[in-house]
């Protein structure tokens, strides 16, 4: 997969070279490359913001250096098989909240460009005109601010980027995880079987697999309904199996 970020900050994106998805950059499961907006803003101060119209405060990003930089990643981009588009994402608390079905979704694409705004925003035209040649998402990670897309773009590269075959070394793990099945994931033990007075739930010791299989479900469900019963809601019935129930 293919990953382009533009920003005006691209030293935050220097974690990309890290852990999982630095490594497979190096393994060559991941082509990231990161550019800076400002070497797209061709006055002396390389200005890349500017006053919004109709007043109000902050200062928007101008259209001119996005579109230069956008148009750069576009021509160097292979002409993909099929004719699909890469995918534009715009961070942005205004966006659609992103989830695991979206990172499912966002793994399946040959290029992602994501575009780093800051201030209030970049100039909505070049989003209208994006979309001539991207497929424009605008995406949130949640209802709050951040100054900046940035530290979205970690989070939903680190996200996307783990589900991509070959980057988490044992494929087993993306299975039994929070959200893979609409649920929390139940909670886990290790050694020592007793610390500090407190015994781990016998049922895990007993050898009895499908014990183990259904207490571990019954203990997603609990911890589903208490910390995020908007999940519970969510479920489609045909994810349910026959010995789940109100816990
Ligand atoms: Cl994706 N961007 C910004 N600037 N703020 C956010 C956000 C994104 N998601 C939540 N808040």
């Amino acid at each position: 997969m293919r990953i382009d970020v533009v920003s005006i900050f691209p030293e935050y994106l220097a974690a990309l070279d890290l852990s999982l998805i630095g490594k497979a950059r190096r393994d060559g499961l991941l082509d990231v490359n990161v550019h800076d907006l400002r070497d797209h803003a061709h006055d002396r101060h390389r200005t890349v913001d500017d006053t919004p119209y109709g007043g109000g405060a902050g200062m928007v990003m101008k259209a001119g250096p996005w579109s230069e930089v956008l148009t750069g990643i576009r021509e160097s981009a292979e002409p993909r098989s099929g004719g699909k588009r890469p995918v534009l994402i715009v961070p942005s608390p205004a966006g659609a909240v992103f989830n695991q079905r979206m990172a499912y979704d966002l793994a399946e694409e040959d290029h992602l460009v994501f575009a780093c705004g800051r201030y209030e925003g970049i100039d909505e035209r070049v989003v209208e005109w994006s979309r001539e040649h991207f497929d424009v998402r605008p995406v949130s990670l949640g209802d709050y601010v951040l100054n900046g897309g940035e530290v979205a773009v970690l989070a939903m590269v680190e996200a996307v980027g783990r589900l991509i075959p070959g980057v988490v070394g044992n494929p087993e793990s993306l299975v039994e995880e929070s959200h893979s099945d609409g649920l929390l994931e139940y909670p886990v033990y290790t050694k020592p079987s007793e610390w500090n007075e407190r015994p781990i739930p016998e049922v895990l010791l007993s050898g009895n697999h499908a014990k183990i299989a259904r207490w571990r479900r019954d203990e997603q469900f609990r911890r589903t309904a208490e910390r995020r019963p908007d999940l519970i809601f969510a479920l489609e019935p045909e994810s349910l199996d026959k010995g789940d129930r109100a816990v």
